[in-house]
C-alpha cells in the first residue's frame, strides 16, 4: 500500500553530520522523497508538534532540545512507509535500539534520539501540516 511519512532529522543528527547518511538509507530502502527541507522549529511549532507528551515530565526538555539547532524534514513515500520508516528508525531510546536501525548504529540519546518519524497517518497528517505548511 503507497503511503506517505514524514520524518525529521533533530538537532543532534544535523550537528553530528548524519543529513546525508540518514537520507541515502531511505532512499536505498526504495522511498521516494517527494518534500525536503531545513528548519528551525519554533516553540509555538514545537509545543503543537508534541502537544501529546505536553503532560509528560520530559516535556520542557522536548521542547527545548528540538528547537535548539536546525532539523532537516522530509516526506517520503513508499509501499508500506509509516511502519517500514518506524523499523528502520528503532525504538525510542537509542541505547537500546536495535543495532542496524538508525538509533541503534548511531546513538545512545533519549531525548537527543537523532530522528522523528510519524508513527501512523492520522500523525503524519498533523505533523506535514506543522512542519509544511
Ligand atoms: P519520536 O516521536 O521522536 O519519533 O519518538 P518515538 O515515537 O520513538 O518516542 P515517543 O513518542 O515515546 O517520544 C517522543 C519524544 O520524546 C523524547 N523522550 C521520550 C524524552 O525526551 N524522554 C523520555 O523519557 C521519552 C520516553 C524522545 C522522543
Amino acid at each position: 500500500m503507497t503511503q506517505q511519512s514524514l520524518f525529521i532529522i533533530k538537532p543532534d543528527g544535523v550537528e553530528r553530520k548524519l543529513v546525508g547518511n540518514i537520507i541515502a538509507r531511505f532512499e536505498k530502502k526504495g522511498f521516494k522523497i517527494v518534500k525536503l527541507k531545513m528548519l528551525t522549529f519554533t516553540k509555538e511549532m514545537a509545543e503543537e508538534f508534541y502537544l501529546e507528551h505536553k503532560s509528560k515530565p520530559f516535556f520542557a526538555e522536548l521542547v527545548s532540545f528540538i528547537i535548539s539547532g536546525k532539523v532537516v524534514a522530509a516526506v517520503i513515500e513508499g509501499n508500506n512507509v509509516i511502519s517500514t520508516t518506524r523499523e528502520m528508525v528503532g525504538t525510542t531510546k537509542s541505547f537500546e535500539a536495535a543495532p542496524g536501525s538508525i538509533r541503534g548504529d548511531y546513538g545512545l540519546g533519549v531525548t537527543n534520539n537523532i530522528i522523528h518519524a510519524s508513527d501512523s497517518t492520522e500523525s503524519f497528517e498533523r505533523e506535514v501540516n506543522i512542519v509544511f505548511k
